[in-house]
């Protein structure tokens, strides 16, 4: 079986938890609360902004081959901070000022440091998870929002077709990295495919949360 099918099939009921997330069913549904979304949406902006740097690092440590592709999906990114800026125009929010929350921080932490600091099969393992998840979330999503929401340009952003793409050169691209890995490295790819998956059900709960860090609601601590 190939390794992205083998971590989908051991890690579903994590997946599946994440898909199920109340943020995406009540997005899906035109029930989401105006703040619910709009916090989301500021702290997603920080992450994208992070991932930048993240997958310059990555892009550093791959192969020749694999890099056009990966400065393609770098180009995306900053695409993709245009497209934040102009959906928060167009709902009244301001993304550029917030200040990242405690587990947004946290994640952009963990992206950094493997992308850094692990080999290149385990941080491209953490691409790939972060990648697929939004995907699949998006997909959720993208079974109620219709043309006219002010949302669809994310559904068509991370649902559709070109992102499939991308998604599926991840995939085999994982593949045939995990091929060539030993048995020790692909155990630690999982085990960072999982905590990538605990970090995506945690951004999402996120926007149901006080933005403030554990202790210092309400106030910077300055
Ligand atoms: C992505 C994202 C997708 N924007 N936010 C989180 C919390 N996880 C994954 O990454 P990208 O870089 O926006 O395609």
């Amino acid at each position: 079986m190939a390794f992205t099918d083998q971590l989908l099939e051991d890690y579903e009921p994590l997946w599946q938890r994440m898909l199920g997330h109340r943020f995406l069913r009540e997005t899906r549904d035109g029930e989401i609360a105006e703040t619910t979304f709009a916090r989301w949406m500021r702290q997603d902006y920080r992450f994208v902004e992070a991932a930048c740097p993240m997958l310059a690092a990555l892009i550093s440590k791959a192969p020749l081959e694999h890099r056009p592709p990966l400065t393609d999906a770098l180009s995306a990114l900053y695409d993709e901070l245009d497209l934040f800026r102009d959906r928060a125009r167009a709902a009244g929010i301001e993304v550029e000022e917030a200040e990242p929350a405690f587990i947004c921080h946290a994640y952009i932490q963990f992206l950094l440091a493997t992308a850094h600091r692990r080999s290149y099969a385990e941080g491209f393992t953490v691409l790939y998870a972060a990648e697929k998840a939004y995907h699949e979330a998006w997909k959720v999503v993208a079974d109620g929002v219709g043309p006219a929401s002010t949302w669809q340009p994310f559904v068509e952003n991370w649902a559709g077709d070109d992102f499939a793409a991308y998604v599926a050169f991840l995939e085999g691209t994982l593949d045939d990295i995990a091929a060539g890995a030993s048995e020790a490295e692909r155990e630690r790819m999982a085990e960072l495919f999982e905590t990538t998956v605990r970090y995506e059900v945690a951004f999402w709960e996120l926007a149901y949360t006080s933005t403030g860090w554990p202790g210092l609601e309400g106030s910077s601590g300055r």
